[in-house]
């Protein structure tokens, strides 16, 4: 084990997740669909009920004690979030979702882009990272090039080297794919991004829930990511972006809060990071986040990432033995993802078969469908993993895959 890290109680920690108390078709909940969404620990739910209960007022405008309370609490929330991934307070905006983060610069930068400029993009994104700077550059006449993964599910470093030149202007790709389990280099990525004069754009929805991150050591310019992924509440998010760049940038909505006077004829917006964040928030959900922040800081984002690594080694071994089985992405040094197919069964089969053993995974083409393509699959069974999961949920997952061959194919 790597100095530093101590292996996480699995245990102890599903005590705090009521939901993992319930069972699901007569049989107890084995959840393996955290890629989607991870449960909350108790931690969470009480710090919104506390917020709802106790201090409920919208922020950043009222004199009284509720709305103070509530600034207080929603801000050092966001204090947290930086801290998260080692970045400025201003440089760290509050989204509805990573989804949200990724379209406010794909707008806001896309905006000044135009004829002839190239944004990069790689083949395993989601949708989230893919979609919004399509349709930029369909609209600005800019050409979308996407760098291919290799055989083992690896992002292909000669070929991005091949589509990076002076025309490239943004470089948008993701630290972890949902589908591969495949950890980019994003620190070599951006200094490769920079040497040709483009911005680097991290989509860490499926990292920043399960490593240690830093954008100042990726040197990414933004890096985007959700609340719901890592114990938090949905309908909160996160966009880091660098402060010079936040400065040179359009507001992507308009309205209350973000604004620092109008008048009849122009407004001067407010300063970072609210200059990007109009109308009411999502208090309660940016207070939920910073309980899962100091949740997941409690245990050390080294442990979590050590034991996730265990059990996806562990599902590895299992699934790699089976032969009527094919596995999805590189076979080491991969995140707790992994999409697996059964010949001849169909993806969603297995997901609902699983289910009425309990066990929560995912089955389809999990918002990447140009990955799909790629690897000529319309769709993947999948099972991710988080703090809370065991070797003994994996087992399960394991038997209860004879019974969808027996069930299915009379194997
Ligand atoms: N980027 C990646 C790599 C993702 O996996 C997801 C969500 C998103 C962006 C978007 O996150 P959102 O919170 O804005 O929706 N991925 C998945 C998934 O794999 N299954 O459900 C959602």
């Amino acid at each position: 084990m790597a100095s530093g890290t101590m292996q996480l109680n699995a245990s102890s920690i599903r005590e705090d997740f009521p939901i993992l108390g319930r069972k699901v078709n007569g049989k107890p909940l084995i959840y393996l669909d955290n890629a989607a969404t991870s449960q909350k620990p108790r931690q969470v739910i009480d710090s919104i009920r506390d917020y709802y209960g106790n201090y409920n007022a919208n922020v950043h405008r009222g004199i009284h004690r509720l709305s103070e309370e509530a600034s207080e609490a929603y801000e050092s929330s966001r204090e947290k979030a930086a801290r998260f991934i080692n970045a400025g307070f201003e440089e760290t905006i509050f989204t509805k979702n990573a989804t949200e983060s990724l379209n406010l610069v794909a707008y806001s930068i896309g905006m000044q882009l135009g004829k002839g400029d190239e944004v990069v993009v790689s083949e395993m994104e989601h949708h989230s990272n893919f979609v919004p700077w399509q349709q930029i550059c369909l609209k600005k006449g800019a050409r979308l090039r996407f760098v291919k993964i290799d055989k083992e599910g690896r992002l292909d470093m000669d070929d991005l080297a091949g589509c990076l030149n002076r025309k490239t202007r943004i470089v948008s790709i993701t630290h972890v794919s949902n589908v591969l389990g495949t950890i980019n280099p994003v620190r070599e990525i951006a200094k490769l991004a920079h040497d040709c004069g483009a911005l680097f754009i991290v989509d860490a929805a499926q990292s920043a829930p399960h490593m240690p991150l830093d954008v100042r050591s990726i040197g990414c310019d933004f890096l985007a990511f959700s609340s719901h992924k890592m114990l938090g509440p949905t309908g909160i998010g996160v966009l880091y972006g660098k402060k010079e760049l936040l400065d040179s940038m359009q507001p992507f909505i308009y309205g209350g809060d973000m604004i620092r006077e109008v008048t009849f004829e122009s407004t001067r917006f407010n300063e970072l990071p609210w200059k990007f964040e109009a109308g009411t928030p999502n208090i309660a959900g940016g207070i939920g986040l910073g309980a899962a922040i100091g949740y997941l800081e409690k245990i050390g984002m080294e442990n979590v990432f050590e034991h996730e690594k265990m059990l996806s080694e562990y599902a590895l071994g299992r699934l790699l033995s089976e032969e009527d089985i094919k596995v999805y992405g590189p076979k080491k040094g991969r995140a707790g993802v992994i999409s697996f197919n059964l010949k001849g069964i169909h993806a969603h089969d297995v997901a609902a078969i699983l289910d009425q053993e309990g066990i929560a995974i995912r089955g389809g083409h999990h918002c990447a469908m140009p990955l799909m393509s790629r690897l000529e699959a319309s769709g993947t069974a999948r099972a991710s993993f988080y703090i809370y999961n065991t070797k003994q949920e994996i087992d399960a997952m394991a038997s209860a895959l004879e019974k969808v061959r027996g069930v299915l194919t009379g194997r």
